[in-house]
This record gives C-alpha cells, structure tokens and sequence, in this order.
C-alpha cells in the first residue's frame, strides 16, 4: 500500500529522471511535476484515497500527473517512471549530481564515450577525452575532475548527501512502524547523528516476528537489488544506488541494538571500555554483568537492554542525544560535570528566516505562510524576503513599503504571533548591503546572507562577512558559506575572525535546517557556542511544506552542543524583541 509518502517520492524521483530524459531541468514537464508536487504536498489530504478529478482540482496537478498518481496508488509502480530507471540506471543519476554534469553533459558524454558510471568517467577524464567533445573543453573537464574528487565519489568511501538519505529513511521507518508486527523502528548510525553526508542508512527494528517484517522490507518499492536477504537483517541497494541496512531485535534487545547502530563506532569504544572498567560486559544485545567470574556467559544477569536511557543510567552517564555521540568529549561530559542543558524543538518560538512570494523565488502567499507558522504556535516571526540586490527574486523598497503594509493587515488576525517586516540583506563582494542605511535601519529584524561570488580569497570572505556584521542593522547571518552538501562548497572564510566579529557586535550565528544547507555547519556551531555567541535556528522556508526542517536545524545545534539559553528563538517575546532592537538605537 503506498502512503503520501511514496507518491511524493516517486513524483521527486520522476522530476529528476525526467530532466535528464528532456536534457533540462526547467522543461516544461519537469516544470510540470514539480509544480504538482508542491500542489499535493501541500493539500494536507492522504493523496491515496483521491479521484483522478478530485486529484486534478488540486493547484499545479494537471491530467498527466494524476493519472500516474492513480496507477502508482492502483498498481505499485508507474510504467513511465520504470522505463526512465531502465534509460537511467543509479550509476547514471549518480553522475548527474556531479557539478559540471548537468543533463546536457552527461547526455553527450554517455553518447560519446560511452561512460556509465564514475570510474569510467575518470577513466576519461584521465585519458583527456572530455575536452574534446561538443560543449565542454580543458576548463570544464578540470572543474569536472575536481569535483569528482571533492566529493570523495570514488570507490568505496562514496558518501551519499544526508538530504537524499533522510527523506527516504524517514519514509522506510514510518512504513515500517504502521505494520502491525512492528513495535518500533528507529533510523540509526551516521544519518541519526545527523553527520552531513551517509555511507549507508541503518535501521534498527524492534518485533517478535522477524520474518514478516523481512518479508515486508525485500517488497518495499524502494528496493532495486537485494544484497543481503537474512531472516534478522536485510541489505538493498535503492534506484539511486544507497545501501540500506534493516535489521529486526526483539523488543527486549531494542535499547542495546539502536544504541550499538547508531555509534559513532567511537563514541561505543568509549562505552564499552567504561563497562568494562565496572565489571560490566556492553554489546548490541545488553549491557551484562561480568562481575561473578564462575558463572558461564549465557548464565550472567543483564542489568540494561531495552532502553538506550536504562543502558547509560546503568554506566552512571546522562543520556547522550544520538548527534552528541561522537566521542568529543561528551561521554567524559555525560559522567562527570553533566552535558549542557541542549535546545529542543519543543523550546522554539519561532522562525526568523522565512520567505512568501514577495521573493522571486518564493512559493506561497504571507497569507499561507503566516497561517502554517502560526499552526506551529510561534509566538513571533520574521518574514525575510530578498533584497533588492539579489538578480531576479529580490524587492525594491517600495515593493518592500507595500510589503510591510500587507504583513500589518496580516497581523491584525493573529493577536498571538508578533510578525516582523523582515528582509533577507545580500552581503556584496566587499561586504556591501542592499538599499541605503536609512531604509535598512526601518526593518524590524533582518538576516544577512551571502548569495554571489563564491570564488574570492579566504582573507576577502572573512573581510565581506565582517564588514556585514558590523554594519548595525544586521541581526543575524544567515547560512555562513552557503555551501549545497556535496553539491558546491560553501566559501572559505577564517572562521576565528568570523566569529570574533558576531561575539563583539552581538550579532547571531543561523543555523539552517534545510538539508541541503545544514549552515553554519555542527563544527562551526561548537566553536561558537564556546565563545558565547548567540544562535538562530530557521528553516528558511520558501513554501508551506518547509517548516519541518526547523527540527533537522535543531538537532544540527545539539550535533554543535548548543545550549537552550544561547538560542535567540527560544527566548520569550519580550527578551527578544527587545534584543532586535538594541543595536539600532
Ligand atoms: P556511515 O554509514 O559510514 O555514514 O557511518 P555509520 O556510523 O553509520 O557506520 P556503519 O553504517 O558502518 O555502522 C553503523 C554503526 O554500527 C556504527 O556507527 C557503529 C556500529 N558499528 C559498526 N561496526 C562496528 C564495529 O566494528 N565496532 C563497533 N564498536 N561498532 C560498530
Ligand atoms: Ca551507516
Ligand atoms: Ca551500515
Ligand atoms: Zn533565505
């Protein structure tokens, strides 16, 4: 039975197939399904119990769209989307996300040379046969080689980005935890500790029928080739060519399993070797006690298994949340002066970099966009469309002057949530901001990003960034180096300087939640907090279906050790407000 869920997906898998079968990603097709997607996403209504008219009365879904949502819903599979993967095996959509191998390339460089996958492609690059082909030339078979090798897509240490992982580990765990033979399920390893890019998803799954629930996960319509088909574990590769790992524990083993899966592999060394130190004996399946020598192992008591709280309690630790578990400190912390009090999403109160159709590139109305945040129970939001300065999707000050007058009437409807007339600034080459200072000092908060030239030496990103921060209608920074996991680096900044700025002019350090951003990274974060620099978790939402990244950000600031009291957005209404404001007078 496929859920929401799978539809989405496989309309997500049929716009990228679909750009490389058209040769561009703004065709019109393309266009089409993505459009319908954000219609569908949006409408709220299971998808699956939806008529083709029903269907087709939904915005951006048009007669193509919604008859393939019924033959996937009817029959499990789409015959367009099946005939695309056999044109465009993983190997080859794997190609497609190396920069420099948009649709066109790839198409002449598979006609041409007959490359398949990335081997062959650096095969031929080697052999210097790129720069020869229609379209390309030394420049981009040099661009092309080196992001290959930036992105450590070689081999074996291949790492798939955690936005194309996640998604789809969310789905598996919640197809997983609606069969009635599953107690729990629970995504483990690197993905769960929110590491920036996957070697392969883990999940660990809690039942006393192990066999149903193999036989569930080898028909699931995400498994393209089976690599390990046991009774208690499963191994598939995905279309897109990811490993996954299911393996199934009684529910009485789940605490000692998910905790063993999800490592780090360092952070268990450091465990282990603390029960062992106790006379205690750590493995996937409890925590025992070793401490009577004559009795022979299948004889010895188990003090902890089925909760991963019950397991650290036993060793005389706080419970470490899985983005911690890296082995930085944090077990020594958990044993001794206590973790820090971290940020939860519970504590968030609101989302100050958030986006309406004012901007270019912005996907619902501030009508839409005000509901959803309210729907969450902000008691306060900015609303941060472009400025001027970014090509295409930013606003003129009158347009901003009219913008503000549209978000007051607003206002009127929501006496609980304080909304802010915000403005995501642009950081020029030289540190520059949109309009001039005195219409920026009107803003009621504002976000400043860097959106161009990536290109400049460390020593004149560091210099652009620090002449943004202290400019004093500046709030906060936005996404630090605006890299694209795995897909464009970010700009190289001297990250002490950086944050040596936010800290003097009290200027806070954003922590984006989309996946692709995952910006300031967790390492940065870590620094910063020890310098006492304020964060701001935001979702940096373009449409109503984004506002769930909010908890991705979130658990990025526990991977970085953020404290609750250092998050601007956790503070009550009236700390914060007052804090926006202090700079400007
Ligand atoms: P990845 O998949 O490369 O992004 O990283 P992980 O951390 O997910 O690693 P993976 O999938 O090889 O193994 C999942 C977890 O299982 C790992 O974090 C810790 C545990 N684990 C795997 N192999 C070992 C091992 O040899 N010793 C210990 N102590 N733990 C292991
Ligand atoms: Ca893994
Ligand atoms: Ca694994
Ligand atoms: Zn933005």
């Amino acid at each position: 039975m496929a859920t929401t869920r799978d539809v989405l997906a496989m309309l997500g898998e049929l716009v990228t197939l679909t750009a490389l079968a058209e040769e561009s990603k703004q065709s019109f097709k393309v266009r089409a399904y993505e459009n319908a997607g954000l219609g569908l996403e949006s409408d709220g209504r299971d998808i699956t119990e939806l008529s083709m008219t029903e269907l087709t009365k939904i915005k951006g879904v048009g007669k193509a769209t919604a008859s393939k949502v019924r033959e996937f819903v009817e029959t499990g599979k789409v015959a367009k989307l099946v005939d695309l993967r056999q044109q465009f095996p993983p190997a080859v959509v794997e190609l497609s996300r190396i920069p420099g191998m948009g649709p066109k390339t790839l198409a002449v460089v598979r006609s041409h040379l007959g490359v398949e996958n990335v081997d062959q492609l650096k095969a031929a690059i080697e052999a210097e046969q790129l720069r020869r082909l229609p379209g390309l030339g030394a420049t981009s078979e040099a661009k092309i080689a080196k992001a290959i090798d930036r992105l450590g897509m070689s081999g074996k240490d291949r790492r798939t980005p955690i936005a194309d992982a996640l998604p789809l580990a969310e789905r598996l765990v919640s197809d997983l935890q609606a069969l009635p033979a599953v107690v729990d399920a629970q995504c483990c390893g690197s993905l769960r500790r929110m590491s920036e890019t996957i070697g392969d998803i883990d999940i660990t799954v809690s039942s006393e029928s192990p066999v149903e629930v193999m036989n569930h996960v080898v028909s699931h319509d995400e498994v393209s080739e089976l690599v390990v088909n046991g009774d208690t574990k499963t191994s598939f590769l995905t279309a897109g060519g990811l490993q996954v790992d299911v393996r199934v524990v009684t529910p009485d083993q789940f605490g000692a399993a998910t905790l063993y899966f999800t490592g780090s592999k360092q952070h268990n060394i450091a465990l282990r070797q603390r029960a062992m130190d106790r006379n205690m004996l750590l493995n996937e399946y409890g925590l025992i006690d070793t401490s009577n020598e004559h009795l022979a192992p299948a004889d010895r008591p188990i003090i902890a298994s089925r909760t991963e709280s019950e397991i650290y309690d036993a060793l005389g630790l706080e419970y470490v949340p899985a983005p911690m578990r890296e082995a930085t400190g944090e077990v020594e912390a958990a044993g001794g002066e206590g973790l820090p009090e971290l940020v939860e999403r519970s504590h968030i109160k609101g989302d100050l970099h958030y986006h309406t159709d004012r901007s270019g590139d912005g996907r619902s109305s501030v009508a839409d966009m005000v509901k959803v945040a309210a729907d969450q129970g902000y008691d306060y939001l900015a609303i941060t469309d472009h400025g001027v300065d970014l090509a295409i999707n930013g606003s003129t000050a009158e347009e901003m002057l009219e913008h503000r007058e549209l978000i007051s009437q607003i206002q009127d409807g929501y006496p609980d949530m304080t909304i802010l007339w915000g403005c995501e600034l642009n950081i020029g080459a030289k540190g520059g901001l949109d309009y001039d200072d005195d219409f920026r000092a009107l803003f009621d908060y504002t976000v400043a990003s860097v959106h161009s030239h990536f290109d400049q030496s460390p020593k004149e990103q560091t210099k652009r960034l620090v002449a943004a921060i202290a400019d004093p209608t500046v709030n906060s920074i936005g996404h630090l180096t605006g890299r694209y996991i795995g897909r464009r680096p970010g700009i190289e900044i001297e990250v002490d300087i950086v944050l040596e700025a936010l800290a003097h002019f009290d200027v806070a350090l954003e922590i984006n939640g989309a996946l692709q951003r995952l910006d300031a990274a967790s390492d940065v974060v870590r620094k910063a907090v020890d310098r006492g620099i304020k964060m701001v978790i935001n979702t940096d939402s373009h449409h109503t279906s984004e506002l769930g990244r909010m908890e991705y950000g979130v658990l990025t600031a526990q991977r970085g050790w953020t404290p609750k009291e250092l998050v601007i957005n956790t503070w009550d209404r009236d700390r914060f407000l007052k804090w926006t404001r202090h700079r400007r007078t």
